[in-house]
């Protein structure tokens, strides 16, 4: 939210993820700060949007603003808490938990919530969890890095009985190919959970310089793996990086819409 949103709104993205939310133990949700000069915010409680109306303007101006190319803005969190909450009070309409995202779904103009679980790992609440977002209005996403049984366990929960590719909860899977998933092949992924994948690289970033990727060196593998294993789609860990490095967003958007027209 620090981003020029102007330049990341009209430079060809038509999908956008806010990194990262997660859910206090009493259902509360918290917007995490991952830059420096931002604070963490409380965003929704007690059923309620809390945010505040600026940040709901900014997060909404994402898809109306003047000129945005975004049709999509998804919200990726943790799996803090989703467990203990799925098992008391559960995943009903009356609950803090479910209303919350209600809210915050309201507030926002959200289209998705993103699972980027990568510590806990319970199949049979992350699969409750996501009907209770589908039940709010959502649809659900994941970002795996590693794990692929557990992937596959969740796709194969969510998505049951929705055989209609328009149907389905689960409507993308974001493959982390960088970093602690540098090794993924999207091929394989996509034969394991029976379902196309959308590869993330990480652009030119001074944190681990050895995980960035040009855009030059991002067509590329893009456009390999694409012709090999015809993917969903492609996309980029992160506009902060972006930013940051005196990047284009123009350049690493272009990479997407010319291989993946
Ligand atoms: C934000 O991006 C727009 C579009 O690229 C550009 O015209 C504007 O100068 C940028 N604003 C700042 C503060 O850098
Ligand atoms: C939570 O919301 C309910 C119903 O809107 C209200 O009765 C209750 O006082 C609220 N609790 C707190 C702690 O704000
Ligand atoms: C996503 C991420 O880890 N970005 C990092 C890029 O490098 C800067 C500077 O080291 C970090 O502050 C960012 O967190």
């Amino acid at each position: 939210m620090k981003s020029n949103t102007t330049a990341l709104t009209t430079s060809g993205f038509n999908t956008l993820i806010i990194f990262g939310l997660g859910i206090l133990d009493n259902g509360d949700i918290k917007y995490y700060s991952n830059t420096p000069g931002s604070q963490d915010v409380l965003v929704a409680s007690n059923g309620s949007y809390v945010g505040g109306d600026a940040l709901a303007a900014k997060v909404r101006s994402l898809k109306s603003g003047a000129g945005s190319t975004v049709q999509r803005v998804e919200i990726s969190m943790n799996a803090q808490h989703v467990r203990e909450l799925m098992a008391r009070p559960g995943p009903g309409a009356d609950t803090p938990l479910y209303r919350n995202f209600a809210a915050l779904r309201a507030a926002w103009a959200l289209d998705a919530v993103n699972n980027d679980d990568e510590s806990i790992y319970d199949a049979a609440s992350t699969a409750a969890f996501a009907a209770m977002l589908g039940a709010a209005g959502y649809r659900y996403t994941i970002a795996p890095y590693t794990n692929t049984g557990f992937w596959a366990a969740v796709v194969a929960r969510v998505n049951a009985g929705r055989a209609a590719a328009s149907d389905l909860l689960l409507d993308r899977v974001y493959l982390q190919c960088y970093d602690g998933g540098a090794g993924n092949d999207p091929g394989g992924w996509q034969g394991a959970l029976g379902m196309k994948v959308v590869p993330l690289l990480w652009v030119v970033n001074d944190s681990k310089p050895s995980q960035g990727t040009t855009a030059a060196q991002a067509r590329a593998r893009f456009a390999a793996w694409n012709q090999r294993d015809a993917l969903a789609g492609g996309g980029f860990w992160n506009d902060y990086d972006i930013e940051k490095m005196g990047l284009s967003y123009k350049e690493y958007a272009s990479v997407l819409t010319s291989v993946f027209p």
